[in-house]
């Protein structure tokens, strides 16, 4: 096990609860076994996924960057000026700030599970922008997003970049956008960034790169399930598998033993079969038809849809 507890400290090791060790314990001793990817963002995670989205292969990130350069205007005027900016899993707040200067928000209001982090990324910006008021959340919003009183009602935009939907299920996704538009207030709009259907060569090499950068990634998650839940997983046992599901229409993530191994942690343990995997993450890739049927379904008009001149990422507007 990992007693190295203080270097890999952060994000979900900070809210670590009995309830996340009967999830995770939970999920390795179901059939398949499978975690929530949230468990793949521990400190060295989510370094190891910012690494990721320079590489070559992974095309989303700079995909959806050159999209929202491309069309920042055709973007403000579908949003029209004077927005509360609800940013979604705002990190660093980098990519809403990208757009301040075309959409002109009142009000930023930045979300994301890691508040402490937020609200260092708020301080730098607020002294950026000292005319637009800014609210910094630390809240699960999969979960459902709670707003505050002071978060005008009228006008809201929600903000969710980089294809972060498409590690929600079908069912999932559809509570997802029916909450957003719940939580909408009056005249609320949504800005969404959404990997799209593409060859699978395309779409395997993007999640299973030649460095090695995404393996790492995937594999990352069993020393946090160590320290998470004092389990004694030894990394080399397990490899790397990623392909493009078409019939899903999803990337599959498992973790696959390289021999029959038993994992032990306090209270329980699993044998797994030489070849057995553990599903640690999928992420669905639409078509601009199906993108629309799931917002029509949660309640949300699509009102425009930019892509990039190969159409591999879409960046859609939707109002209530
Ligand atoms: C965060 N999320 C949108 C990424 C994706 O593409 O599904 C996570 C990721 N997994 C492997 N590479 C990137």
């Amino acid at each position: 096990a990992d007693d190295c507890a203080n270097d890999q400290g952060g994000g979900i090791a900070a809210g670590q609860s009995d309830a996340e060790r009967a999830e995770i314990s939970r999920g390795l001793l179901g059939s398949p076994a499978q975690m929530p990817p949230k468990y793949l963002y521990d400190t060295l995670g989510s370094k190891l996924f910012e690494s990721l989205c320079l590489l070559p292969e992974y095309y989303p990130t700079r995909t959806e960057a050159a999209i929202f350069r491309a069309h920042r205007h055709d973007i403000a005027r579908a949003a029209g000026p004077g927005a509360v900016l609800v940013d979604l899993g705002a990190g660093n707040c980098a990519k809403a700030e990208s757009l301040f200067g075309v959409l002109a928000p009142r009000h930023y209001v930045a979300v994301d599970i890691s508040a402490d982090f937020l609200r260092d990324a708020l301080d730098r910006l607020q002294s950026c922008h000292p005319d637009i008021r800014m609210t910094a959340l630390g809240q699960d919003f999969s979960q459902g997003l709670h707003l505050p009183q002071e978060v005008p009602a009228d006008n809201r935009l929600f903000f969710y970049p980089g294809s972060s939907l498409g590690n929600f299920g079908p069912d999932d996704a559809h509570r997802f956008l029916s909450g957003l538009r719940q939580s909408g207030g009056r005249q609320a709009s949504l800005l969404l960034g959404v990997d799209l259907v593409k060859e699978p060569e395309v779409l395997n090499a993007a999640y299973d790169d030649a460095l090695g950068l995404t393996a790492a990634f995937n594999l990352n998650l069993l020393r946090n399930l160590n320290r998470l839940l004092k389990a004694d997983f030894d990394v080399r046992d397990w490899t790397h598998v990623a392909f493009f599901n078409e019939q899903k229409s999803r990337i599959e993530m498992h973790l696959q033993a390289r021999r029959a191994v038993l994992v032990r942690w306090p209270g329980s343990s699993r044998r797994f079969a030489e070849g057995e995997r553990i599903h640690t993450e999928s992420s669905y890739k639409y078509t601009r038809a199906s993108l629309a049927a799931l917002l029509e379904s949660a309640g949300w008009q699509p009102t425009d849809f930019w892509t990039d001149p190969a159409g591999w990422f879409a960046v859609v507007h939707a109002r209530t």
